[in-house]
């Protein structure tokens, strides 16, 4: 790899707003999107000649430009956009989330180009940022993804709302998964890679697996269900007997088949209105309540198509809980 960049920032870099209450707007401006960058943020000075390269098992493999992937098909792609937490406390909660548009081309646009290999597996991909994470010496930051999960919706993207990436989002080229948690949509995208096996290195062996049942462990890839609260706000004072109209977005990787909220602690469920899905983007549902006396908080749980909920403790997509009080 050549030195085509400088660092910005070296190690980590994260803006995480983490107040869903400012979620206000389906589309997140980018000002407000969250970013997680575990070794640093680069600096790409000429960003069109930007190469990438194509290898592994495949029959030809390949250097292209971002000249060259901006002369391909342009697709864009809503997408909730989700950090799986920090990998040193992965169970932990966390509502770092944005929803926005990607622009680039199709991977699999680019792999049909380099004949891949049946027997390869994983999409291996890595980028130019490199050093050290959680006082272990990284490497670069390499992430795979099963290649049956290429299909029409994973770009190489240039853009993000419109605009071209801004550095800390990968500039000039990422990976984005949409339906995966973030941390498999690499920035500074530098090399595929098509494998049989996984990917080695920290972020797909030594973080980022999660235990499902004593020894087996299950990638961080497929978001879970989860929800957020816009409305009401965290310490809002709701008027005794006022209608309020509660809201907020719910995202699942495969879509969200209904969201309910509690006003009890979760003795009692409400089933809301939800939107219908459409893609990868977060859907939105509301709720009408009568603020009543002892009312303290709101719980919003979701559920996936594929019949899975949010559990009310001890994971990533655990249960959110806003306090209010009713005067
Ligand atoms: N090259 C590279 N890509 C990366 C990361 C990184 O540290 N280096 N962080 C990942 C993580 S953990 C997340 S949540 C998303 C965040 O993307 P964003 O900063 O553009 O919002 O990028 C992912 N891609
Ligand atoms: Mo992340």
């Amino acid at each position: 790899m050549s030195d085509a960049f400088a660092y910005k920032v070296k190690g980590f870099f994260g803006r995480i707003p983490s107040e869903p209450h400012k979620l206000t707007e389906r589309t997140t401006p980018t000002k407000d999107c969250i970013v997680l960058c575990h070794l640093g943020v680069l600096e790409v000075s000429n960003g069109n000649a930007w190469e990438i390269e194509i290898t592994g098992m495949v029959g030809r493999p390949m250097r292209l430009t971002v000249n060259d992937l901006k002369r391909m098909p342009k697709v864009t792609i809503a997408s909730v956009h989700q950090c799986a937490g920090s990998p040193l406390d992965p169970d932990k909660p966390t509502q770092r989330v944005c929803n926005v548009t990607w622009g680039g081309v199709r991977l699999d646009d680019v792999l049909r180009l380099v004949e891949p290999d049946p027997g390869a597996a994983f999409v291996w991909s890595i980028g130019a940022d490199a050093g050290e994470f959680g006082s272990v010496d990284c490497g670069h930051y390499i992430k795979d993804l099963p290649r049956s999960r290429v299909g029409v919706d994973v770009l190489l993207a240039y853009e993000m709302n419109g605009e071209r990436l801004l550095p800390e989002h990968g500039h000039p080229l990422r990976l984005v998964v949409p339906g995966f948690y973030g941390t498999n949509s690499v920035k500074w995208l530098r090399r595929i890679e098509l494998r049989k096996e996984r990917a080695p290195g920290p972020f797909t062996t030594r973080w980022y697996n999660d235990v499902v049942a004593e020894g087996v462990t299950r990638p961080v890839w497929n978001i879970a269900p989860q929800s957020v609260i816009v409305w009401p706000a965290p310490g809002t004072s709701l008027e005794r007997g006022a209608v309020v109209r509660a809201w907020g977005w719910a995202w699942a990787d495969g879509g969200v088949a209904g969201v309910k909220i509690s006003l009890d602690e979760g003795l009692s469920w409400k089933a809301c209105a939800v939107e219908k899905p459409t893609g990868h983007s977060w859907t939105q549902f509301m709720c009408d309540f009568e603020a009543a006396a002892g009312q303290q908080s709101i719980v919003s749980r979701a559920t996936s198509r594929s019949g899975e909920s949010q559990p009310d403790a001890g994971k990533r997509n655990a249960l959110y809980r806003v306090p209010f009080t009713v005067v």
